[in-house]
């Protein structure tokens, strides 16, 4: 194998590990954490680089980002050359799925109302909900969205899908396109968003949509925080419309603490941690990949620039 380098740029990340990996990966590699005026590398591994780490690695040949959103990379100015190619799973679906599932069934079987039953010192029962009343709602059935449905449908909920082209999944009633969008929400009690964020999915939790969901819906945002418009899912929670949220992603994280989500109890609060990215299943992946690159194979999980994810 040629000697080529691999240059990593990820903010707020411990460098070590991910060094430690690449390498045993690729021991003939030259795997550097980015430092400007850097030598120029073949292939990067990025989480929110500056602009300047692109505008001098101009001649990369691939940009493997270590999370399953693009959003933020997309933004920057990238080598027109280079294929941006971002993890797929890699041990995220199935954390996104136990998390969703977690909060459905949490919300479902009142276990918040008896969590605080409990810490006041009273045995109480709440009459036990229909399932077929709680269909949910599933945005996005992309590599994490598929899991998430079929994982609820395995705890026999009602599972609506909605997509941009349409995907038809066993145990899943789908639903595709804007066309198809109001329907969707009209028959979903929970709401569960897995979506990219784009300019066609940027605040697409919004009054117009929220109030389209069934009456005392919930909703579970774990894709990211600018899908959501804050004052408008504060105004449905308190108007009665909504029951409640859990949510991971925020349109500025941390949370800023005078934010009020904060103060509101129907509002449950977790810190962007829904599907961590796992070190070890990450650099498998991307090992591989860069591997078939190459090798001059295709590999799955391109981005597609213009499409925005
Ligand atoms: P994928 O790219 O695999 O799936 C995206 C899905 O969204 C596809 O089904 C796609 O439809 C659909 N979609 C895209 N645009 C539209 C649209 N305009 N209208 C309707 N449907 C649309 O993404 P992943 O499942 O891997 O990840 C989803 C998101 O989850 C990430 O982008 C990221 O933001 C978030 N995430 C959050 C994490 C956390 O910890 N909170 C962790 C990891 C990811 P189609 O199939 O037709 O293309
Ligand atoms: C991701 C994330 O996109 O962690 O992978 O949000």
């Amino acid at each position: 194998m040629s000697l080529f380098r691999i240059t990593f740029c990820c903010t707020n990340i411990d460098a070590e590990p991910w060094l430690a990996g690449l390498r045993a990966a690729f021991p003939h590699a030259e795997v550097t954490v980015w430092q400007p005026g850097a030598p120029p590398a073949d292939y990067a591994v990025v989480w929110a680089p500056p602009q300047q780490f692109f505008d001098e690695q101009a001649q990369l040949q691939a940009v493997f980002n270590i999370g399953a959103g693009v959003d933020a990379l997309l933004k920057l100015r990238l080598p027109p050359q280079a294929v941006v190619v971002r993890l797929e799973d890699a041990g995220m679906a199935v954390q996104m799925a136990e998390y969703v599932c977690q909060g459905v069934i949490r919300h479902f079987r009142d276990l918040n109302a008896y969590d605080n039953d409990a810490r006041a010192g009273h045995w109480t029962y709440y009459q036990p909900r229909q399932r077929s009343d709680f269909p949910v709602g599933v945005m996005g059935l992309g590599v994490l969205g598929e899991r998430v449905a079929q994982a609820l449908a395995q705890f026999e909920f009602p599972v609506n899908g909605w997509s941009r082209s349409s995907k038809p999944l066993p145990g899943v009633r789908g639903f595709s396109g804007t066309a198809q969008l109001g329907e969707f929400l009209a028959s979903s009690r929970v709401l569960v968003n897995l979506l990219p964020l784009t300019p066609d999915t940027v605040n697409i939790l919004n009054s117009d949509t929220l109030s389209q969901l069934q009456s005392g819906a919930y909703v579970i945002n774990v894709a990211r925080g600018a899908h959501l418009v804050d004052a408008d899912l504060l105004s449905l929670i308190r108007s009665g419309h909504l029951s409640g949220a859990l949510l991971d992603v925020f349109r500025t994280e941390p949370l800023p603490g005078d934010h009020p989500f904060w103060r509101e109890s129907r509002i449950t609060i977790t810190p962007h941690t829904s599907a961590r990215t796992l070190v070890t299943d990450s650099i498998a992946q991307i090992s591989q990949k860069m591997l078939a690159l190459q090798r001059g194979e295709a590999v799955a999980g391109i981005v597609d620039v213009a499409r925005g994810y």
